[in-house]
């Protein structure tokens, strides 16, 4: 039987012939091995390329632990808070940063596209949240340097495919695999301790591809196994389903407050909050605008919820979300 291939999967061979970068090649194997039909005729030949990539998925792991040379990535924190996005090959990462954000990741329909992180800000309300896409995490194969990007970030959204038939697998491998990197995924933030270094990270499963026919039967198999309790966010970044509604999910589950600094006499500006963990006293407030500020603090007038207005406070006032605070030193 003839393989007849497409002229895209001859394309897709020369450039994979061509590239120098093992983490280029892999991409465009994978690329190949999608575009191939998939028949009798193109048996040994979906063989090959799957050999190929499992071959080249074992040097690049090789390497890695051998040098300690190769790409090294991180990313500058910006705006109030910090989410990555992580999971498993092709559940729609990409997809969902585009749908967020202005960032223009590529986003393909087969596994191991993004190899580098790339962040993107998504605006809620009258703050910028950074949404930082990054590489798959399977069994076989992460980015060492990502366990950084993901200690670092505020929340993690696991992203996973409510289309594909190995979705739970797919949630333990990335499970697993951070493990080993000292990665413990909670439904709360905890303390890393200092003793053994694990990171506890508050994370939420992130249901992608709603719009496909099998997500339902997918919901409630994630759901009757969610024994850590992960809340669970569905959308669908192509049908753009609950997009808005994630950008205020994110901003509730980020436990931040707004408050806006006016000085005497003259109004509020209400378009650069500071941030503050829930919970935060003035004094805290004061210290995060900069520390001499703290220190000569005496002590604020608020407006807003639960005060009256121009009420005077003292240090370890807790202040809540929108309240306007006018600093006396
Ligand atoms: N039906 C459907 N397809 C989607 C949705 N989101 C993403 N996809 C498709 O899923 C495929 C993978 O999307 P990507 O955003 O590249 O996935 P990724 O998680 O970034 O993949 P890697 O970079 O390989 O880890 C693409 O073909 C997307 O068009 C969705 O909500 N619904
Ligand atoms: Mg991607």
């Amino acid at each position: 039987m003839p393989a007849n291939l497409p002229p895209q999967y001859y394309e897709a061979e020369r450039r994979c012939r061509e590239a120098k970068d093992p983490q280029e090649k892999l991409k465009i194997l994978h690329e190949m091995y999608a575009i191939m039909p998939k028949h009798k005729g193109t048996d040994k030949l979906q063989a090959d390329v799957k050999s190929k990539i499992s071959k080249l998925n074992k040097e690049i792991q090789q390497k890695k632990k051998t040098s300690r040379r190769g790409d090294q990535y991180s990313v500058d924190r910006e705006g109030a808070a910090c989410v990555v996005l992580i999971g498993p090959p092709n559940a729609g990462k990409s997809h969902i940063l585009t749908s967020l954000t202005h960032a223009t990741p590529e986003v393909a329909a087969y596994p191991y596209t993004t190899t580098k992180p790339l962040s993107g800000m998504m605006r809620f309300e009258n703050i910028q949240i950074q949404l930082v896409d990054t590489p798959p995490i399977a069994l076989e194969f992460m980015e060492s340097w990502l366990a950084g990007i993901i200690r670092g970030a505020d929340i993690v959204c696991l992203v996973v495919d409510l289309g594909s038939d190995a979705m739970l697998e797919e949630i333990a491998a990335v499970v697993q695999k951070l493990q080993e990197y000292k990665i413990v995924l909670e439904q709360k933030e905890g303390e890393t301790n200092p003793l053994d270094g694990i990171a506890h990270k508050k994370t939420i499963i992130i249901g992608n591809k709603i719009d496909l026919p099998i997500s339902e039967i997918n919901l409630d198999l994630l759901k009757e196994s969610n024994t850590q309790k992960f809340t669970i966010f569905v959308l669908s970044a192509k049908e753009r389903t609950n997009i808005e509604e994630f950008k205020r999910f994110i901003y509730d589950s980020l436990g931040i407050l707004r408050v806006y600094t006016k000085t005497p006499g003259k109004k509020a500006g209400f378009e650069d909050p500071v941030i503050l963990k829930i919970g935060s006293t003035l004094l805290e407030a004061a210290r995060a605008i900069h520390k001499d500020f703290a220190h000569n603090l005496k002590y604020a007038r608020i407006w807003g919820e639960g005060v009256y207005d121009g009420q005077m406070v003292q240090k370890d006032f807790v202040l809540k979300d929108g309240q306007v605070v006018e600093f006396h030193i």
